[in-house]
């Protein structure tokens, strides 16, 4: 078998490694993500489908597409796909969300931490049903950014509903 993540070239991604942003795609729904290392992601959701989900550690094919334009692009152990174009000049996001039929039909259950509930997570991703999946193309516009630094387990470290008041507004 090829190498999973034969496409990663740490080199080309040091601009993108330890961002922080927080978008809002054009149906509403208010994402939150941290780029933490060159194959991982920690996000937040927190409004929309499945809003006061996230997720620590998730493994995630990263690239440059130009100096300006990263890929992320990932398999979630619910099933759901996800793949979301950076444009950091334009501060504008392309995502596509790839949901398994049995999220479209009760989201809610996948909305908790988890990291505390990835074995009932692929369970639930086994028993199906996947098809036919809910596709969501949408664009977002990134409300908010910093730069973090690689590694640092502070960023997204709790539930939506823990943060304080005014977090995800916040404009930068
Ligand atoms: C995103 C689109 C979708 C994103 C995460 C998801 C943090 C995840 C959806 C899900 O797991 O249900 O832009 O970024």
């Amino acid at each position: 078998m090829s190498d999973p993540f034969e496409s990663t070239r740490p080199d080309e991604l040091t601009a993108f490694i330890g961002k922080h942003f927080i978008y809002t795609y054009e149906n509403g729904w208010q994402y939150e993500l941290y780029v933490k290392n060159e194959r991982t992601i920690d996000y937040r959701i927190h409004s929309g489908m499945v809003g006061g989900r996230w997720v620590r550690d998730q493994e995630a094919h990263i690239v440059r597409l130009s100096d300006d334009v990263f890929k992320i692009s990932w398999d979630e152990p619910t099933g759901t796909t996800v793949s979301v174009a950076f444009n950091l000049t334009t501060h504008i996001i392309h995502g596509v969300i790839f949901f398994p039929q049995w999220v479209a039909q009760d989201p809610k259950k996948t909305v908790c931490f988890q990291n505390d509930h990835l074995d009932e997570m692929r369970a639930l991703r086994d028993a199906g049903p996947t098809y036919p999946k809910l596709v969501i193309d949408e664009f977002a516009d990134v409300t908010f950014t910093e730069d973090c630094g690689a590694d640092d387990q502070t960023v997204i470290s709790c539930a939506p509903s823990e943060l304080p008041e005014g977090y995800a507004a916040r404009r930068h």
